[in-house]
């Protein structure tokens, strides 16, 4: 549970991908968790999570593609971080993303390298994604943040 000051999420469902039922019961959950939520909702591009992490001073983006296109639509992403400033920002992705049945394993490997610090198989639990942030959160409490530029 995040302490006195919420640490700020920014949720949103990224390209042309309309599948938002998902982002929202996260957003609602992260909510209800206490972290304060920048939900920018379905069909979002890239560039406009990185903006609001800016503009809000996000502590996390959360990704969601549904549609099968994520691989293509996350390409770049954390480097569009690193040109904002935010280079330790913790970033996740989830849904269904990629099209066709691939071994877990090498989908998730395709969006680590892209710099995703987590990717969430189908069907992941809020639950687990808050277990997540909490792990995460506080291993970055303990290391100190890496300085942009
Ligand atoms: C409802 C639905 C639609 C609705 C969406 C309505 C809306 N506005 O939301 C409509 C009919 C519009 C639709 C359209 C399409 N759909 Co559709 N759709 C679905 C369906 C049946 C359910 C999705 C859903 O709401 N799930 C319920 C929510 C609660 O689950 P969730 O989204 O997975 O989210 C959970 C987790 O994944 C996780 N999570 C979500 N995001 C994130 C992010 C992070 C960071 C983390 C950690 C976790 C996380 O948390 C959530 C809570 O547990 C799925 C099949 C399925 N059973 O999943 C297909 C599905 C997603 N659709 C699919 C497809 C192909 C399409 C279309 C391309 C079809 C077409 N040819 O037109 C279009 C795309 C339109 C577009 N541009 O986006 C495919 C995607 C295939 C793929 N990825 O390989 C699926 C998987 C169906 C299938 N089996 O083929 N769809």
């Amino acid at each position: 549970m995040p302490a006195t000051t919420p640490r700020t999420i920014v949720t949103g469902v990224i390209g042309s991908d309309t599948h938002i039922v998902g982002n929202r019961i996260l957003s609602m959950a992260l909510e209800k968790a206490g972290y304060k939520v920048v939900a920018l909702g379905a069909l979002t591009p890239a560039p406009e999570f990185v903006k609001a992490a800016v503009e809000t001073n996000a502590d996390a983006i959360l990704v969601s593609s549904l549609y099968g296109q994520g691989e293509l639509d996350c390409r770049g992403f954390r480097e569009l971080c690193i040109e904002a400033g935010l280079d330790a920002i913790l970033l996740y992705v989830g849904g269904n993303l990629i099209v066709g049945k691939h071994p877990w394993d090498v989908v998730e490997r395709i969006f680590l390298d892209m710099g995703f610090d987590r990717a969430a198989a189908p069907g992941m639990r809020v639950e687990t994604v808050l277990e997540w942030l909490a792990q995460d959160f506080a291993a970055r409490e303990r290391a100190p943040r890496r300085q942009a530029g």
